[in-house]
């Protein structure tokens, strides 16, 4: 692992904007001449909020507040950390910067914080990762599942993990020195039941992370339809909000409108579209708004295709239906149920579910949520989601993948152990790669550019 740089590093830590208090911090592996320069003094005792004037370059005061003095290695970064915590206003906080970089620290990229905490150990990338999403996380189950990787317990099982395999591996290895025994190797290591183990284990993390995973990053739902079936109204009834424009003239809706909802701390990000109808019908604006109509279904991870109910499905629906990328998850909403006074249901037609409901009085949109939810994939019984990221699930697939390589190579009468050691080992970095032990360069620049600046 490359030693960390010894340069100075200085950013404000709170978000941009007025605010109660505002924090500028630096991190680095000496800040006695910051110390000495913003406060006027030879010390601080760390860990202890000290009230003093912020120094300006010709010593008068920029700011009174609090220094907070961390010393390596028992801060955020690992290395000296000085917490200057002032008044919240932008041109306060920028006069302190600047005076630090004056006494020679250099502005913080996105991210150098917490980068510099994963160099220094004091987190691995999985935490770190954890850290940028506990703060973008947008419902509280997400920041929940953020917390839990943050504190560890995602590294831990995948530690764990990585550990069964180097044991296993240990195992092998030993016995390609004596290829005699190969057969004996696998009875003595119970490898066949510890390969079988290691698999159940990655597939139950696998499915954890993959929760997690939509919780992270919702879903992206299309309201899709012709003129005048409540796909509006819908949006409106998802969002308990008069987002969008309801009306009785065909072609109210031009342009997509966006709304993020939530449903059971998954964030749904709805876009309602313009209707779709025979071209000739619109104007140029409608159709304009018909061609985003599709761009916005060609984009989307669910359409949420509405009908109206006492019509059916008409041709027209059909040829939306045809129209949408075969793999699309779809549902089918039969809208305005009170006209026909039929009960709100949810029915099966093949694959695809049929929601019967009404936007106006709001009967069976609790049957849509849950449906919503089916399709996206949601098990609400799945314990304690990780809040991963797609490189975590590619990682745990890939691990999965070769683990069951690894077993179907011993269930041969004569297994070719080279192999099966291989696939271990594949296995294994593939895990490792989670946490950052095998990590380029490259990915970790990725990694941290993603975070805000002052983290
Ligand atoms: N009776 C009834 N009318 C509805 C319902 N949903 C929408 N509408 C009416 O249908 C018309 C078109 O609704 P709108 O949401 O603008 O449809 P859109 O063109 O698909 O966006 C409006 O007059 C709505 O009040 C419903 O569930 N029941
Ligand atoms: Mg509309």
């Amino acid at each position: 692992m490359p030693t960390p740089p010894a340069d100075v590093i200085v950013a404000i830590a709170t978000a941009p904007g007025r605010g109660g208090i505002g924090i500028v911090r630096l991190s680095g592996t000496d800040l006695s001449p910051w110390i000495r320069g913003l406060l006027g003094r030879a010390a601080l005792p760390p860990r202890q909020a000290v009230h003093a004037n912020f120094l300006g370059g010709e010593g008068a005061a920029l700011d009174d507040g609090i220094a907070l003095y961390f010393a390596a290695p028992r801060s955020y970064t690992g290395e000296d950390v000085l917490e200057l915590h002032g008044h919240g206003g932008p041109a306060v906080l920028a006069g302190i910067v600047q005076r630090c970089v004056e006494l020679g620290a250099r502005l913080a990229e996105p991210g150098e914080f917490t980068r510099r905490a994963f160099l220094n150990d004091k987190l691995d990338l999985a935490q770190a990762e954890a850290v940028a999403d506990l703060i973008d996380a947008g419902t509280a189950a997400a920041a929940r599942a953020a917390m839990r990787s943050l504190s560890g317990d995602f590294s831990r099982e995948v530690r764990a993990l990585v550990d069964a395999l180097v044991h296993l591996r240990m195992f092998t290895e030993a016995t390609l020195d004596f290829p005699d025994e190969d057969v004996e190797f696998i009875e003595a290591a119970r490898a066949r039941d510890q390969v079988a183990e290691l698999a159940a284990r990655v597939a139950g993390i696998l499915q954890r992370a993959r929760q997690g995973q939509l919780l992270r990053e919702g879903l992206q739902v299309v309201l899709i339809g012709q003129p005048n079936v409540g796909k509006s109204s819908l949006l409106n009834r998802l969002a308990k909000d008069d987002v969008a424009i309801v009306t009785a003239i065909a072609g109210t809706t031009r342009d997509a409108v966006r709304q993020q909802i939530e449903i059971a701390g998954i964030a749904l990000h709805v876009i309602d579209t313009a209707g779709v109808r025979d071209l000739a019908a619109a104007d140029e604006v409608e159709r304009l708004g018909i061609a985003r109509t599709w761009a916005a279904a060609a984009a989307a991870d669910c359409a949420l295709v509405v009908v109206d109910d006492a019509a059916g499905i008409s041709a027209g629906d059909e040829a939306i239906l045809a129209r949408l990328p075969a793999d699309m998850r779809r549902l089918v909403v039969h809208n305005k149920i009170d006209l026909s006074a039929w009960p709100a249901r949810v029915e099966s037609h093949g694959a695809v579910t049929h929601v019967h409901l009404s936007a106006r009085t709001g009967a069976g949109i609790a049957l849509l949520e849950s449906a919503l939810l089916q399709v996206a994939g949601w098990q609400a019984t799945v314990p304690d989601q990780f809040l991963a990221r797609e490189r975590h699930v590619l990682a745990l697939k890939a691990a999965s993948t070769h683990i069951a390589a690894a077993g179907e190579l011993l269930a041969s009468l004569a297994p070719a152990l080279e192999l099966f050691a291989e696939e271990l080992k594949l296995a294994q970095s593939a895990l490792s790669a989670i946490t950052g032990e095998f990590t380029p360069d490259d990915l970790l620049g990725e990694i941290f550019s993603r975070f805000c600046i002052g983290k």
